[in-house]
């Protein structure tokens, strides 16, 4: 942790990009996809007729087009609740790396949007895999609002459902058919558009933190190969994921390298040996004693008190859309 506060404070990186995932929204009570007992896929194990299924299965897009029902039945457990999540530590870190102009981009693999909650701009985040807003009939083509989806699946939300056949799903209120999807990025589809500033990104990075994620989801996992060679790699995790190896495997990759005719093995991307460093444990924890080592701790809690009365986009799109129906009625 003293080498990534000595970087910060020396002032030297000024293009420090920070690539994320669901572990840092679990504190917000959202959880991840592969924590052991509270992940989503640990649940889906205990859903009746789904518990031998793959579970990245639930966001294939085949698997939706043929039943919409796993799908809906996940995002119950996901989304929304009752008091809306609020951004944790590590959404006001982020805010306080941009703030102090050091933060050239987030790259975030989550679809909740807590980032804009904790301050942070439009423009200094690439949401890789979409938000929850707005929804598209995959059969009319016509847009849906979220808040439509969400009334039409409380009875999801209501009940602790554990058979997925017994979930509701939206009806597409054009066509009447099922497949309204959220445009979030299922397994098979593109990737938006703002994604792709990672060839202009990524060279020009001087310093990378990586936090809470497993980096198994292609093609955000590989990003980091898009890195100058000598940029300095900061994994913030509970555990450690896609490391090199050690001197072993050197030796063994450059015995295989002479068989493959030197291709190079991209599996491992972290070389804790060398330039890299792992920061283990909880990552709400350790951002905090970044911001006390930073010495960023008033900002810390001016941007909370700034930031108190943001609403959730999505809260804001219900609400409205609630006090509308209302009217009309
Ligand atoms: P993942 O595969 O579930 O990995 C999460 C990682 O975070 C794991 O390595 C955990 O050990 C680690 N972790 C969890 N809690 C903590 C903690 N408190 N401190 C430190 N580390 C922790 O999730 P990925 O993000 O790697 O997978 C990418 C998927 C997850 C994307 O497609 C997302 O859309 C999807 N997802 C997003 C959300 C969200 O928006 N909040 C929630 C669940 C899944």
């Amino acid at each position: 942790m003293d080498r990534l506060v000595d970087f910060i404070k020396s002032g030297e990186k000024k293009n420090i990009i920070v690539l994320s995932g669901a572990g840092c929204s679990v504190a917000a009570g959202i959880p991840d996809f592969r924590s052991p007992s509270i992940g989503l896929y640990a649940s889906l194990q205990s859903m009746k007729h789904l518990e031998m299924r793959s579970p990245t299965f639930v966001f294939e897009m085949s698997t939706f087009k043929k039943d919409p029902r796993p799908f809906w039945w996940i995002f119950g457990r996901l989304w929304p609740r009752a008091d809306w999540p609020k951004p944790t530590t590590y959404h006001y870190f982020l805010t306080l790396l941009e703030r102090h102009g050091i933060l050239l981009r987030n790259y975030t693999q989550n679809i909740d949007d807590l980032e804009s909650v904790a301050g942070l701009s439009h423009d200094k985040l690439v949401n890789c895999h979409g938000v929850l807003s707005p929804c598209h009939c995959l059969d009319c083509g016509k847009e849906v609002t979220i808040s439509y989806c969400i009334n039409a699946i409380q009875p999801n939300i209501a009940q602790d459902i554990n058979d997925y056949t017994k979930v509701v799903v939206p009806k597409c209120p054009f066509c009447q058919k099922d497949h309204v999807k959220p445009d979030v990025v299922f397994f098979g589809e593109h990737l938006p558009e703002s994604y792709f500033n990672y060839s202009n990104d990524f060279p020009k990075c001087d310093l990378l933190i990586v936090c809470g994620t497993s980096l198994q989801v292609e093609p955000v996992c590989s990003l980091p190969q898009y890195l100058n060679p000598d940029v300095p790699c900061f994994l913030i995790n509970k555990e450690k994921v896609k490391e090199k190896g050690g001197k072993a495997k050197k030796i063994w990759d450059s015995v295989k390298n002479a068989f493959t005719f030197g291709m190079v093995d991209y599996t491992g991307i972290f070389d804790f040996e060398d330039k890299d460093s792992f920061i283990g444990g909880d990552l709400q924890e350790n951002c905090l004693e970044l911001i006390n080592k930073l010495g960023w701790n008033d900002e810390f809690e001016a941007l909370k008190e700034e930031t108190k009365q943001s609403e959730h986009p999505l809260a804001k799109l219900i609400s409205d859309a609630n006090e509308n129906e209302k009217h009309e009625k």
